[in-house]
């Protein structure tokens, strides 16, 4: 086994800030005569789970590498694209019998915004935005919805893919409402020509039920996301009149986001430190 005792085990960050998407590299630091290192002697773990040792990958993402420097008497373990896993957790290093001192990865948000920044509360990520549907009762008709979104840095969802949509319908399907949602698309302009209400720019994808849209009654120029529970029409979209009440949703850029992360709580600080007694 391991016929020696390393008296101090160091752990260090060597880079920070922790954001998300960042690498980081934690780096395990020996004293004592012993050259580093056959892989049995050294142990990584993350909250007292065993992750590698010797470079030898367990997570087949890639998430972790190793590496070993004999001559500086250390070994590194590298994190790569830090996510919501990763922060938290208790990393720890072992040589031989010797243990680390832990270190926590705390979320870093005091060296500015990152892109991977968080979604305001009850707004939920997808790709590159942030999206907020409206809550039981909340309804408006078609430009009050369209002004709420803008006031709070934001338009009326406009939905660009199948993937987008197929999102949408996961989102919505968690409210539970009766109502339908009002999205970003409109003829108002040129009746035919929908467009939508945020980028003013011309329908390139879209999810209508069949039939629609139709302009029916005294004409019908604002389009809401379908959640009644007629077979066929789930999540499809419709044609309404733009006066009539509906709930909405509302979507954000995540560069917008980036300028308004002072209005709601992030933590703070680098770094925890953790003694761990060891003889
Ligand atoms: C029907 C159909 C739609 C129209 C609504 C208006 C229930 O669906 O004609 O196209 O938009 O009525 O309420
Ligand atoms: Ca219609």
């Amino acid at each position: 086994m391991f016929p020696f005792v390393i008296s101090a085990l160091t752990l260090t960050v060597e880079t920070s800030p922790f954001k998300y998407g960042n690498e980081v590299t934690l780096k395990c630091l020996y004293s004592g005569p012993i050259t580093c290192c056959s892989s049995s002697s050294r142990v990584w773990r993350r909250d007292g789970t065993y992750i590698m040792s010797d470079g030898v990958q367990v997570d087949n993402t890639k998430k972790y590498e190793e590496t070993v420097n004999a001559a500086g008497h250390f070994f590194e373990l590298k994190i790569f694209n830090l996510g919501e896993s990763d922060f938290g957790k208790v990393f720890q290093c072992q040589y031989g019998f010797s243990t680390s001192n832990s270190v926590t990865l705390t979320k870093d948000f005091t060296h500015g915004h990152s892109l991977y920044d968080l979604c305001p509360s009850n707004w939920t990520r997808f790709a590159d935005s942030c999206y907020y549907p409206s809550t039981h009762g909340q309804v408006h008709n078609f430009h009050t919805a369209a002004t709420f979104c803008n006031g709070h840095n934001s338009h009326l969802v406009e939905l660009d893919s199948p993937e987008e949509q197929v999102f949408m319908e996961k989102l919505i399907n968690k409210t539970n409402s009766l109502h339908d949602f009002w999205i970003g698309a409109n003829d108002i302009d040129h009746e035919g020509i929908w467009k939508w209400n945020g980028s003013n720019t011309v329908l390139n994808y879209s999810h209508w039920c069949t039939g629609e849209p139709n302009n029916a009654l005294q004409g019908e120029d604002c389009a809401a996301l379908n959640v009644n529970n007629i077979p066929g029409k789930n999540f499809c979209w419709n044609d309404y009149s733009c006066k009539s009440y509906h709930n909405f949703v509302c979507e954000k850029s995540i560069s917008a986001v980036s300028t308004t992360t002072n209005t709601y709580t992030l933590p703070t600080g680098t770094l925890e430190w953790r003694t761990v007694a060891r003889k």
